[in-house]
């Protein structure tokens, strides 16, 4: 038995696992549950974050437009599946140098201290990772760019770890990255960081394949009695190009850079139509995950062949037993 630790979520949006199923994760029978031109100007809406707001959801979705211009916008939920996105991209207070980006991509939000902190691909000179936040998804306000190009997937943990605050990014190259490892790092103000760690990386030859290429942190880490459970994206490369899935692993609660567990077996992958066929065929890429301390449910929303939003669950007994029971470091 393991425990979510944090705030009941009575309204997570749910789904019984249909009777027979076997997976780790099942998708919502409604996915997707955002279209590709949910807005009048979009090409495609995925790899996007929510989070539970006064009473309901909110969220920050990378909206793609039909000039294929990759952007940042907001969106509000009463039930965390109908969404009413933005047309506007946010425009963000300050940020001085860092405002000037080039493109905003794969944002994560996570509640901290009584904010929402926004961490997102941001393009100053290739892709690194912006910082910002909000307080009410109206007001935006931009932070210094935390690391120095490249860098992608800057996930920041929803509580100081060590009395510091944490994040884990995946260091990259200025393209398709073709490799990716996941790193933790600190910092006492969220301006400078350091005190890097490696926490994880691929896994070579054939034990866990669909993960050999490069991995990268997804939604915040959830908190548990047993650890921080991480979701993240595990790539391998084909004769058809890179396929993205879904895996899990379970990180020291004082010290996330140790890994106690991680899941040899992938937890989701491309298998459904709309996440084979898209932008970029064969893509599931998790990008945040609401979970309700009251029953142990975790709700992770996923971005389908970078062209829609889809939507999965689970329970934390069900992913900590599938990782600890499929683990790969034993
Ligand atoms: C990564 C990012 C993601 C995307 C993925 C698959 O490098 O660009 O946004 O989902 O590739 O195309």
């Amino acid at each position: 038995m393991s425990k979510l630790i944090g705030a009941a979520l009575p309204n997570i949006p749910w789904q019984d696992c249909p009777p027979g199923c076997r997976e780790p994760v099942w998708r919502y029978s409604g996915n997707p549950i955002i279209q590709r031109d949910a807005i009048p100007t979009s090409n495609s809406i995925f790899n996007s974050a929510v989070a539970p707001f006064r009473g309901g959801f909110a969220g920050i979705f990378r909206c793609d437009s039909r000039a294929v211009e990759m952007n940042i916008h907001a969106g509000f939920s009463e039930d965390g599946l109908r969404w009413r996105i933005s047309p506007q991209a946010i425009r963000f207070q300050g940020g001085g140098e860092a405002a000037r980006y080039e493109y905003r991509y794969d944002p994560r939000v996570c509640r901290l201290e009584g904010r929402y902190y926004i961490t997102w691909c941001n393009g100053y000179h290739g892709p690194t990772i912006g910082l910002g936040y909000t307080e009410d998804f109206q007001a935006f306000h931009q932070l210094e760019n935390t690391f120095l190009p490249y860098n992608r997937n800057g996930v920041l943990f929803p509580r100081k770890i060590g009395g510091r605050y944490a994040m884990l990014s995946r260091p990259s190259d200025g393209g398709h990255t073709p490799f990716g490892d996941i790193f933790y790092s600190e910092s006492p103000d969220l301006t400078y960081w350091g005190r890097h760690r490696f926490v994880m990386g691929t896994v070579p030859g054939n034990a866990s394949a669909w993960q050999s290429l490069k991995v990268g942190p997804g939604p915040v880490p959830i908190e548990t009695d047993l650890g921080w459970l991480l979701l993240y994206h595990g790539v391998i490369n084909t004769c058809n190009g890179f396929v993205y899935r879904v895996g899990g692993a379970l990180l020291d609660r004082d010290e996330p850079w140790k890994v106690l567990a991680r899941s040899r077996f992938y937890l989701l992958g491309p298998q459904e139509p709309y996440e084979c066929v898209g932008d970029v065929p064969n893509v599931t890429f998790p990008c945040a995950a609401l979970t309700d301390a009251g029953t142990g449910r975790i709700a992770i929303y996923y971005g389908c062949a970078d062209t829609v939003t889809g939507l999965a669950f689970t329970t934390v007994d069900r992913l900590v037993n599938y990782i600890q029971e499929n683990n790969l470091l034993f």
